[in-house]
């Protein structure tokens, strides 16, 4: 195990033009034999990773500004979870834990209900991805209400199953032509304060009134939403929406369900995003961060909740594999030494003030927004609100041909979106706002 042993440097470094001859050469093999409705950002194809640069295999060193979408939170090449996931695999690679159970996945659990917000018993049951988390939230939040409806927000992302397509509000790429979809779920308005201009508890008197006159409270099983909305544009609702939907809820015997899949796990400065307003949801998703690369994914909630299936209502073949357990533990573990919720904190005190200023001077940044290093800006034709996506595609293409890999989201396509892992040098930090600054005034 020679995890520590790595000749990657710390820094940006482009040496072929991006993408290079040897992703250029993997890529004509991938066309003609991966399916094209998988979408291709940026194909340059990696070797190897450290920390926040990923080396491609022409050589170019790359600074990750994604995270592979709020997953390596902890950083690329870890060696605490490269060691932990080798003696894992070393010593068993699978058993199915409602076969043989192990240790691990134990461990997960208790770790869950030890960080999830809410002083009360919880349990867990592990899965493979987010979308599956969403599913079985669902599932447990209907058997434990007897009720059916499943309220969703405005620019929500759950998954690309059929029943988190139908969660999931965005039509293209998600859920055209893939239908019919599931039914019993009810959307309603999201707090988008760039586009509504509500306070929280305005926004959430407007999404109350219309849950109760078009599905009717003692219909609801559930309220799942996105504390901090990922794909969708990294909206953040107003402050006060999430406790007054969460006060709803509880008053009328409705699960509130948050999916912290992708706001989770210390990407927003805390361990989980509803803590920044003491919200306590009765479910919480998890996934992405939560295991630093290796598939996993958690439904944590009130045990009486969680413990109303039968048993047997509730596992999947892989949930919980021991690898990926025993890379979520060192992942929890690294996250608590190295104090990462302190650490996205700092990257949001640098990054927010910066991008603030760049938007003085650039009329087509018409909204920044984020908590701690999970961080946006939302690109308009000046002067207007109109979304301009076409000036997201430009920024995020400038940064790739300077090697830093940045994504965009949002419902119109609109939003640059910065998820850099959370042990990001602050070189590096400097280096990719640099990039990012010229890519900015080379859009506007
Ligand atoms: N809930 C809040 O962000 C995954 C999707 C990438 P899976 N987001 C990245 C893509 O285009 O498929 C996500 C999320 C939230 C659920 C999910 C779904 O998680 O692990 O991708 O299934």
């Amino acid at each position: 195990m020679s995890s520590t042993t790595s000749s990657i440097g710390t820094e940006r470094k482009v040496v072929t033009e991006l993408p290079g001859p040897k992703s250029r050469e993997l890529h004509a093999r991938r066309s003609a034999v991966v399916s094209s409705g998988l979408s291709q950002g940026f194909p340059v194809y990696i070797e190897r990773g450290e920390g926040a640069i990923l080396l491609d295999v022409d050589g170019n060193q790359l600074l990750d500004l994604g995270s592979g979408i709020a997953v390596v939170s902890i950083g690329h090449n870890v060696p605490a979870l490269v060691d932990a996931v080798s003696a894992q695999v070393a010593a068993f690679t699978h058993t199915c834990f409602m076969v043989t159970p192990y240790e691990g996945y134990v461990k997960v659990c208790e770790e869950l209900a030890q960080l999830t917000p809410g002083d009360f018993a919880k349990t867990s049951a592990l899965f493979n991805s987010g979308a599956e988390a969403v599913e079985n939230a669902v599932k447990v939040a209907r058997l434990a209400t007897g009720r059916q409806a499943i309220i969703v927000f405005d620019h929500a992302y759950h998954g690309r199953t059929n029943l988190t397509m139908a969660l999931t509000s965005k039509n293209m790429p998600y859920k055209d032509h893939f239908g019919p979809f599931a039914p019993e779920i009810y959307r309603v308005p999201m707090s988008y304060p760039f586009r509504d201009g509500l306070d929280g508890p305005a926004a959430a008197a407007r999404a109350i009134s219309q849950i109760e006159s078009q599905v009717g409270a003692t219909n609801v099983a559930a309220i799942l939403i996105e504390p901090i909305q990922g794909e969708g544009g990294f909206v953040v609702p107003a402050d006060g929406f999430l406790p007054a939907l969460s006060e709803w809820a509880r008053a009328n015997g409705v699960v509130f369900i948050a999916d912290e899949i992708q706001s989770g796990f210390c990407r927003t400065g805390d361990w989980f995003a509803v803590n920044h307003e003491g919200v306590i949801p009765d479910i919480v998703t998890t996934a992405k961060g939560l295991a630093g690369g290796m598939p996993l994914a958690g439904v944590t909630g009130r045990a009486e909740l969680m413990n109303a299936v039968h048993e047997g209502g509730l596992g999947g073949t892989y949930g919980g594999n021991p690898v990926a357990t025993a890379a979520a533990l060192a992942t929890i573990s690294t996250m608590r030494d190295l104090d990462l919720p302190a650490r996205a904190r700092a990257i949001g005190d640098v990054v927010l003030p910066r991008l603030r200023g760049l938007a003085q001077d650039a009329p087509i940044i018409g909204d920044v927004r984020g908590r701690g290093a999970m961080i946006a800006f939302e690109l308009v034709k000046p002067g207007t609100t109109e979304p301009h996506a076409a000036a997201a595609k430009s920024i995020v293409n400038y940064c790739n041909q300077q090697g830093v890999i940045a994504l965009s989201c949002g419902t119109y396509g609109n939003v640059i979106r910065l998820l850099p892992p959370l042990v990001i040098t602050e070189p590096q930090l400097e280096d990719g706002l640099g990039v990012l600054a010229d890519a900015i005034h080379a859009a506007s």
